[in-house]
This record gives structure tokens, C-alpha cells and sequence, in this order.
């Protein structure tokens, strides 16, 4: 059953039960309606308590249901329905109530909530806005500030802060259903959300700044603006009038395509980690080793720390471990400051350095991040082979290389895996697990764990220089450099990317990152004779005359403090390199050269696919998304190339 209905004395618990996130299905509102017909027919029921089975309370809506036609009873009839009982409900919170089922709870009479439990109205994040009464409700329950941040940015709030606003009545000390009990025979009335006074605008000014804060950081997502707008309707319009609207309004946001983009990434999320290879039981993981204590290694360290791992950070001398122990320090310090570590004396105590690899004889697990030079890796991993544990996994982090060399240099290459952290790796969500030929499969199924334990999305990718994310972003920026040969300028290709929603654009972004790393892999593969025909030198002649971006105030543009100026060198030796390759200037649109630019990923990400570097195409939108800042709702390269062409 997955809607049941229990008497307990004078009292009915309607449980919802429709693993795992007891997301409002049709037959959960099936359920529902049966409920209300029942519990209002039995005339000795006083009082309905409403709770969920297993982990959650209802997390949303089913949202595999949202590309079908909607099938009644829809759910703002089944909230009507509770709402206009004659008996309470009381709705009884754990895990977190979302979208949906934060609009089930609203339309109950009373809520109670676990201390952990969280609840919030998610719908902006999937391109919706709430179709079930949520920006109707809300308002009367909260202020109309909180009502904005909740609908518009998305994110959820603790009990606390929900029972502080007025959103929530009780939070339980003990047992939860107990609390409800204690509730409903001290005696509660019927008291129906939508008949309350909406609670109103307390401050004008932090309204209006709250809203150009979510607009500007949406970056062209239409639903964050269309949430406001409804909104501000909800706060005037009569309820009957704003409910329809926001009804309206859901069901037209649900068959557009950025709603479709975003549904695809959510479910690729979730889905890029589920693969045959990973079913073994994975090798328990406590101690992890981290080699190289630079940017990359000390933000995997600290990542480590921050989820509980004891970590050992290795260094070549007692300066360079120093350095790289107060990286560590310094990050952790950050997020202790910013309330994301409770006791940092304890996650500080997990933490060891050394210069000598002999501290890791107990390690599960050691991910290198030194240089990134094959000789430097494979002396490293043969050095590691010789302390370690023989089923302690070797891993790398690698962004280029060649993980099938790496792992040849072992003894026993089942051990090496490639684990491609994104800086900062304590931010980044991003986990790129590649697979050399010989991995184990325990060691797969244990970077798997290890990714979900690091709070990372996780995604397979197989041997190639740059991975799925790096060989893509390599296309794109080779296509960009092409538009500058064909008369763009790095202004007018950047400009073209913001509009299109990505954060920065590609020549600000390498302006960032700095210019000096590329510049080197370049000259490795042109000694290689890895770099195709029509390469083009405009970054190198750049590097050559020390402008490797912000850190030494010139790169693709100028920088004069914070202020960031085209330059006239730059444009110099773009013409003169175009010159050099015979072509003349042209002008382009923004459509131009974002279609250029996208053209070039998704060719790129055809290349990858074709190759079986990545499983399938939503992968590689998952990797664009949380590595590269590809807009979300546009689904990622595949996506939206599929779109293009449908
Ligand atoms: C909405 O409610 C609209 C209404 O306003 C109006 C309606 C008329 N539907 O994330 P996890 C699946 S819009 C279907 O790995 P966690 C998920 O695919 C909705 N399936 O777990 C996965 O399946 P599988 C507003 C869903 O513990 C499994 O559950 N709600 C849904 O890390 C476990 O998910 C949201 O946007 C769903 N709504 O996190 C909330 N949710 O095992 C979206 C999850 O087959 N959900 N699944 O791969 C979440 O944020 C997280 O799932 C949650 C749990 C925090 C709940």
C-alpha cells in the first residue's frame, strides 16, 4: 500500500510509503484522496496525523512523472481536499519535506518537525516554480522576505529557522509521532492555511535586493524571475485568483526547455554513478595518503578531513611539507569560519604530515598530485608499490596523462585508478573516476563510495589525454581562438558566453586560471608532434611576453587593480597572426560565435563518446555541468546539441 490508513484510538495515521523519497506519485495521490474520503467518513476519528515510511518525508513531486500529461487527482486538489477537512491534520516532518510535500505539509492544519529535518521549496532548481499552492501558502505561513529567498533561491531551511519564521509548530525533543499525539490531544483545531492573512513585506528595500540578488545570480534561468513574479502576484491577488495563476504559470514551465534541461541533469546526476563494474563490495577506507601538498593536494586533503578521513600528507622536503600543511590549515580554518565544521580541533587531529612515505604503510587509499610529468607520476607510484599495503588503492590525479602508463609501472596495476579532482576540490562537485585497463573491479566499486563519501559527483571516464571535461574544454578553446582568426575579438567571444549563462567566458577564465600551465602542456605536445595542423600561436606569443593573465596583470586582457580593459597588444597580435595565416577579418554575431563554440563541444563530445571514453552522452552533460560551469539548464553539450538538431 502506498498510502495506509491506521487507527489509533480516536486518532487515524495516514503513512505514505513509496520508497525512496516518497515522492508524490499518482498513486501516492491516489492514496491521499482515498485517505481524506475515509478519515471524513469515520466520524470518531478527531484527528489525522500524516507521516511518511522510511528515510524522508515527501521530497517533491514525482518528477519522472513531468513529461507526461498531468493525471488527476492532481495534487493541489489533494491539498484542497486536506486542507478543507473537517478534522485536523497534522502533518509530522522527517528527513526533508520538498517542493510537493512541502505544499502537502502546508495545506495540513499543523506541523511537526524532527530537530534534523529540513524543509524548502526546490521547484526554481528544476526550472518550475511551485504548482501546488507554494507561493500562496508560504507567504501566510512567513514573511514575505523568507517566502522569496525559500521560492525563488530554491534552497532549504532547518527546522529551527522554519520554526522561528512560523512555517512549522513544534519541533520534537523525543519521539516525532509521539509529539504529534501530545499535540492532537492537548486538542488543535482545523486551521487552514489559505484562511490566513498573508503575512506581508516587512522591509521593502531587502525585498527588492533579495530579488536582484537571485536575478543576477540566475544568469539567464527563466524560473528564478518567473518565481518572483508569482510571487508578488500571490502577496495581493486573492488566493483563488493566485493559485490559479500559479498553477497556470507550473504547467507552462514544465514543458519548457530549460524545466527538461534541468530534469535531465538531475537524473543523469544520479545515474552516472550506477554501472555494472561497480557492483563488488568496495575495500573499506579510513587512512588516505595524499602525495604533494600544492593547491590541488592540500584541497584534497582538506576534503578528506572534512569527511572524516584520517589523512597523511607527504612531502618531498620539511619547506615544501610546511607549505602544504598550512594550505590544509588555512582551508580548513575557512570552513570551520563559515559554520561547515563543528569541531575542528577533531578533524585537525586526523590530520598527519611527512616527508618519508614509510607513514603510509596504513594507508587504504593514497591519491598523488604532484607534477604533472609521467616520469615524476611513475616514479611516485613505483615508490608507493613498495610501502604500501598490497591492497591499498593507488590513485591519481592526473589531469592529462595517461593512466594506462601509470598503472603499467605497478607490480599489480589492478590497484591504480585515475580520481581527477577540480580546484578547489573542496568545492568543486565534479569527480572524474578513470579507468585504466587493469582496474580492479573492487577498486572501481571503492572510488564509487568514495566519491558519494566526498560529496562529489562522480562520473567514468576512460583513458585519454584529458578526459572527457579537459579534451572538450580543449575543443571549445581551440574553436575560440579560431574565432579570433576570423575576426571575433576575446571581448565579443566572452560577452557571447555570459550571455549564453556560463559564468566567465573562455578568455577571462584562462586570464584566472593563468596561462603559464597551458602554455607548457602545448610545448610538451608539440614535442610531441600531438598538436594539428593550423595551431594557432596567439596564447603562446602572449606567454612569451610574460602575460600569463591576472597574476601577472596582463593576459588576454589588461588589468589595472580590479578593473579588467581590452588590450591593444592583444589585438596587435591577433591581426598579425591572422595576417600570418592568410585570412581577413570578419564579423560575427553572438549567435555566431556561440554556435561556434557549442558546435565545437559538441563535436568534441562526439569524438568522446564514439571512442567509449564516456558511457553515454548524459555523462558527459554531467561532467560539463559540475566541472566547467556549463549553464545547468541547458542541459550540458549533448543536451543541448540534441536540442539544437530536434
Ligand atoms: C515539485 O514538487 C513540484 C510541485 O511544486 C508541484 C507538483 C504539482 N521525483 O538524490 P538521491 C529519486 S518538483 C522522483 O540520490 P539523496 C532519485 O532519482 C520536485 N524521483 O538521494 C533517486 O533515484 P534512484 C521538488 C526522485 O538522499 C532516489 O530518489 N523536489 C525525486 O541524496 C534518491 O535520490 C525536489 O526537487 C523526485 N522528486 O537526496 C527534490 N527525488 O535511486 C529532489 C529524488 O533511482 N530530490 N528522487 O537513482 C532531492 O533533492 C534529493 O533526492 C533528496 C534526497 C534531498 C530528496
Amino acid at each position: 500500500m502506498t498510502v495506509l490508513v491506521e487507527r489509533r484510538g480516536a486518532y487515524a495515521i495516514v503513512t505514505i510509503d513509496n520508497p525512496p523519497v516518497n515522492a508524490v506519485s499518482l498513486a501516492v495521490r491516489q492514496g491521499l484522496m482515498a485517505a481524506v474520503a475515509q478519515t471524513e467518513a469515520e466520524k470518531d476519528i478527531a484527528a489525522v496525523v500524516l507521516s511518511c515510511a522510511g528515510r524522508t518525508f515527501v521530497a517533491g513531486a514525482d518528477v519522472k512523472e513531468f513529461d507526461k500529461p498531468p493525471v488527476a487527482p492532481h495534487l493541489p486538489d489533494v491539498i484542497a481536499a486536506i486542507e478543507a477537512a473537517s478534522k485536523p491534520w497534522i502533518a509530522v516532518i522527517h528527513g526533508t519535506a520538498l517542493g510537493g510535500g512541502l505544499e502537502l505539509a502546508m495545506g495540513c492544519h499543523h506541523r511537526v518537525a524532527d530537530a534534523t529535518a529540513r524543509m524548502g521549496l526546490p521547484e526554481v532548481t528544476l526550472g518550475l516554480i511551485p504548482g501546488a499552492g507554494g507561493t500562496v501558502r508560504l507567504p501566510r505561513l512567513v514573511d514575505a522576505e523568507l517566502a522569496l529567498t525559500m521560492i525563488a533561491g530554491g534552497k532549504p531551511i532547518s527546522a529551527q529557522k522554519a520554526k522561528d519564521a512560523g512555517l512549522i509548530d513544534v519541533i520534537a525533543d523525543g519521539d516525532l509521532l509521539q509529539t504529534a499525539f501530545d499535540l492532537v490531544t492537548r486538542g488543535v483545531a482545523c486551521r487552514p492555511t489559505l484562511a490566513m492573512h498573508v503575512r506581508g513585506v516587512t522591509n521593502d528595500g531587502a525585498f527588492e535586493k533579495i530579488s536582484s540578488d537571485l536575478l543576477r545570480k540566475a544568469r539567464g534561468q527563466h524560473s528564478v524571475a518567473v518565481a518572483i513574479d508569482a510571487l508578488k502576484r500571490a502577496l495581493i491577488m486573492p488566493e483563488a485568483d493566485a493559485l490559479a495563476e500559479e498553477r497556470a504559470t507550473f504547467l507552462e514551465l514544465k514543458t519548457s526547455d530549460q524545466a527538461r534541461a534541468l530534469r535531465h541533469i538531475f537524473f543523469a546526476e544520479r545515474a552516472s554513478l550506477v554501472d555494472p563494474r561497480a557492483k563488488l563490495s568496495p575495500r573499506p577506507i579510513e587512512r588516505i595518503g595524499v602525495i604533494g601538498g600544492g593547491t590541488m593536494g592540500a584541497g584534497i586533503a582538506s576534503l578528506c578531513l572534512m569527511r572524516g578521513f584520517a589523512v597523511t600528507l607527504i612531502e618531498r622536503d620539511m619547506t615544501s611539507l610546511q607549505a602544504g600543511g598550512e594550505r590544509v590549515h588555512t582551508v580548513l580554518e575557512a570552513s570551520s569560519k563559515r559554520g561547515l565544521l563543528p569541531d575542528l580541533d577533531a578533524v585537525l587531529a586526523r590530520f598527519r604530515t611527512a616527508t618519508d612515505y614509510a607513514a603510509l604503510s596504513d594507508a587504504d587509499l593514497v591519491i598523488e598530485a604532484v607534477f604533472e610529468d609521467m616520469a615524476v607520476k611513475k616514479q611516485v607510484f613505483t615508490e608507493l608499490e613498495k610501502v604500501t599495503r598490497p591492497d591499498a588503492i593507488l590513485a591519481t590525479n592526473t589531469s592529462y596523462l595517461d593512466v594506462n602508463e601509470i598503472a603499467s609501472c605497478l607490480r599489480d596495476p589492478s590497484r591504480a585508478i585515475g580520481l581527477h579532482f577540480f580546484s578547489p576540490a573542496h568545492i568543486m562537485k565534479l569527480l572524474e573516476i578513470v579507468l585504466p585497463e587493469s582496474v580492479a573491479d573492487d577498486v572501481v566499486s571503492t572510488a564509487v563510495k568514495l566519491s558519494k563519501k566526498l560529496g562529489k559527483i562522480g562520473v567514468f571516464s576512460g583513458v585519454c589525454d584529458g578526459f572527457i571535461g579537459n579534451r572538450i574544454m580543449s575543443a571549445y578553446r581551440t574553436e575560440a581562438d579560431r574565432l579570433l582568426i576570423d575576426g571575433a575579438d576575446p571581448e565579443q567571444v566572452d560577452a557571447a558566453m555570459r550571455d549564453y549563462g556560463f559564468p566567465i567566458g573562455v578568455f577571462e577564465m584562462q586570464d584566472l586560471a593563468g596561462l603559464d600551465i597551458a602554455w607548457a602542456m602545448r610545448k610538451r605536445r608539440l614535442a610531441e608532434g600531438k598538436l594539428s595542423q593550423g595551431y594557432i600561436r596567439i596564447a603562446d606569443r602572449l606567454c612569451e611576453l610574460g602575460r600569463f593573465g591576472r597574476k601577472s596583470g596582463a593576459g588576454w586582457y589588461d588589468y589595472d587593480g580590479t578593473k579588467v580593459l581590452p588590450s591593444g597588444a592583444v589585438a596587435t597580435i591577433i591581426a598579425e597572426e591572422r595576417q600570418a595565416m592568410g585570412k581577413t577579418a570578419v564579423a560575427f554575431s553572438n549567435e555566431e560565435v556561440m554556435s561556434r563554440i557549442l558546435g565545437a563541444m559538441h563535436l568534441e563530445a562526439q569524438a568522446v563518446l564514439a571512442e567509449g571514453i564516456a558511457r553515454s552522452a548524459q555523462d558527459i552533460d554531467v561532467v560539463m555541468v559540475n566541472g566547467y560551469s556549463f549553464p545547468r539548464w541547458k542541459g550540458g553539450p549533448m543536451f543541448a546539441a540534441q536540442d539544437r538538431l530536434s
